[in-house]
């Protein structure tokens, strides 16, 4: 077992492969109160709907990211934890020959809130993104899970069966900890169990390809940090998480300081909000990266063919200028790209090449670039390309900081804050996802006494992640409820026994799991 102060803080290592099979609840959730008592409603919950009991459970949970904020969808590394907060996903196979082996039933233990879904068996259905439903995201788990099944062993693919599943999940929505990754995960864990898959042997990384892949289908380009740390999380340790291929390695956290997540209880919904935002964050990085590419010297021809990601440009950069860190990317940047394009700009320097057809293909994209079209808005392309360089330097900087066995103590947790808040300016300033919300919210976090304060996740409202000084942990609770709670839950707005809901320490949990109960 992995503990926080047993590791020296030169060691990082890497997680186990296949999915832990769980026997024993508190293998999983290690030190969480009344675990048993959860899965025994989500089991009665089950039998109510369906007059029998599940045959399995799946686990996914949520994530904070310390670092590294929009940059997994232009290729670059990450520094998440997971969570305690999950969501589990019971199922199974409905009995053949009744009406329920013809279809997919989805409930939810809170079922008021998450009404019951029914969808058919076809694994290439649509998923109806007009129409924004919970069950959407297993919907697209569900598709997931056969095309992983395809591309794994494309003769012996399994036949649809009719599923019948209970969720129960517990990680706040819309706040930047990413529930959707928590369903997915989990729903898609669950699936494959039920087509007959051996949960002993699901590989974390390919569940966290393909979750990633599936999860665009409720209309978000995202890149794939939440899927990969919700599959391979582990207790005690954040993890830096690469992409193509998907991979992880542990990293220790420094001791002596904990991470405070704040909500600033602004629903951040990508969602049903993805076009102006999250979506059009990545047409501009793509198209950043295309007018990048050609001012270092590749034809437009060229550049429209092969350049998908701001990291794509790397070889350019370090063939110009000799180096490809953060600081030498963003000066190539701010030689080459102007301060802002409006579509007309981005089309002539593309040699009249349409952007809807760089984009074809890609819904999402093309949504987001409609939305920007109507709203006369300029591509502000340099800001975002130098956040997107920057950032990635501030992950491996993150990562070498806890790494590096010379520092001491406190240096470290100090090192640690001001990357942190560094990281809040670039989002704010630079990548314009903060909002007014968290940008109070991260000052008063750093008047109580935070080392380093910042938005984590997609931002435009959820939560604000702060590391603090353990010692300080209770004071800096309290003033946060003062100065940004109190006036919430005196105005009523906030009820006060959910404070502890969107205010609360957090220690790196472990991923994703099968429960299978005594
Ligand atoms: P959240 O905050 O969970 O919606 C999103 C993306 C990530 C990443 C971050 C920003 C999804 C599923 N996740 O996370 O891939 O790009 O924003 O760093 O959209
Ligand atoms: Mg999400």
């Amino acid at each position: 077992p992995v503990t926080k102060t047993s590791m020296p803080h030169s060691l990082s290592f890497k997680p186990s492969p296949t999915v832990p099979l769980a026997k024993d609840l508190a293998e999983v959730y290690a030190g969480i109160p009344d675990v048993e008592k959860r899965y025994e409603a989500i089991t009665t919950a089950f039998e109510t709907a369906y007059g029998g009991k599940p045959d399995f459970y799946a686990r996914a949970p949520g994530r904070v990211n310390l670092i590294g904020e929009h940059i997994d969808y232009e290729g670059y590394g990450v520094l998440p934890m997971a969570i305690r907060q999950d969501t589990v996903v019971a199922i199974r196979r409905a009995p053949a020959g009744t009406p329920a082996a013809c279809k997919l039933t989805i409930g939810n233990v809170e079922a008021d809130k998450y009404p019951t879904q029914e969808f058919g068996l076809d694994p290439k259905q649509q998923v109806d993104v007009a129409k924004h439903s919970w069950a959407n995201y297993f919907v697209s788990a569900y598709k997931g899970a056969f095309e992983l099944l395809e591309a794994a062993k494309p003769d012996s693919v399994p036949e649809p069966v009719g599923l019948e599943v209970v969720v129960h999940g517990q990680v706040p929505t819309g706040s930047g900890l990413s529930s959707s990754a928590a369903i997915v995960c989990s729903s898609m864990l669950a699936v494959l169990a039920a087509l007959g898959e051996d949960p002993a042997g699901v590989d974390k990384a390919a569940v966290a390809e393909a979750a990633c892949k599936a999860e665009r289908y409720v209309g978000v380009t995202s890149g794939g940090m939440d899927q990969a740390i919700s599959m391979m999380g582990q207790q005690g340790v954040a993890m830096h998480v690469e992409f193509n291929p998907v991979r992880g390695v542990c990293v220790v956290l420094p001791a002596g300081a904990t991470f405070v997540i704040a909500n600033s209880l602004a629903v951040s919904n990508k969602a049903e909000t993805a076009p102006k935002r999250y979506n059009l964050r990545v047409v501009e990085c793509r198209l950043a990266a295309v007018l990048l590419a050609m001012g270092l010297g590749m034809a437009c021809e060229e550049a429209i063919k092969k350049i998908r990601t701001l990291r794509d440009v790397e070889p350019l950069i370090e063939e110009k200028h000799g180096a490809r860190d953060g600081a030498t990317a963003a000066a190539a940047v701010a030689e080459v790209l102007q301060e802002s394009y409006t579509t007309a700009e981005v089309e002539e320097a593309l040699g009249g090449f349409k952007l809807a057809d760089l984009f074809s293909g890609e819904p999402g994209s093309l949504r987001a670039l409609s939305v920007a079209e109507a709203d006369k808005y300029a591509f502000p392309l340099r800001k975002r390309a130098v956040h997107v360089y920057t950032e990635a330097d501030r992950v491996l900087q993150l990562r070498a900081v806890c790494e590096d066995a010379s520092l001491d103590g406190s240096t470290r947790l100090e090192r640690v804050g001001a990357l942190m808040n560094d990281s809040h300016a670039s989002c704010a300033d630079l990548y314009g996802c903060s909002c007014a919300e968290l940008d109070e919210l991260v000052g008063i976090a750093r008047t109580a006494g935070a080392l380093g304060a910042r938005l984590t996740g997609a931002g435009w409202g959820g939560c604000m992640v702060s590391l603090v000084k353990d010692e300080q942990v209770d004071a800096f609770l309290d003033e946060m409820r003062d100065k940004y709670y109190k006036a919430r839950i005196d105005s009523g707005s906030l009820p006060e026994a959910e404070l502890g809901e969107v205010l609360f320490a957090t220690k790196p949990s472990n991923g994703a799991a099968f429960i299978t109960l005594a």
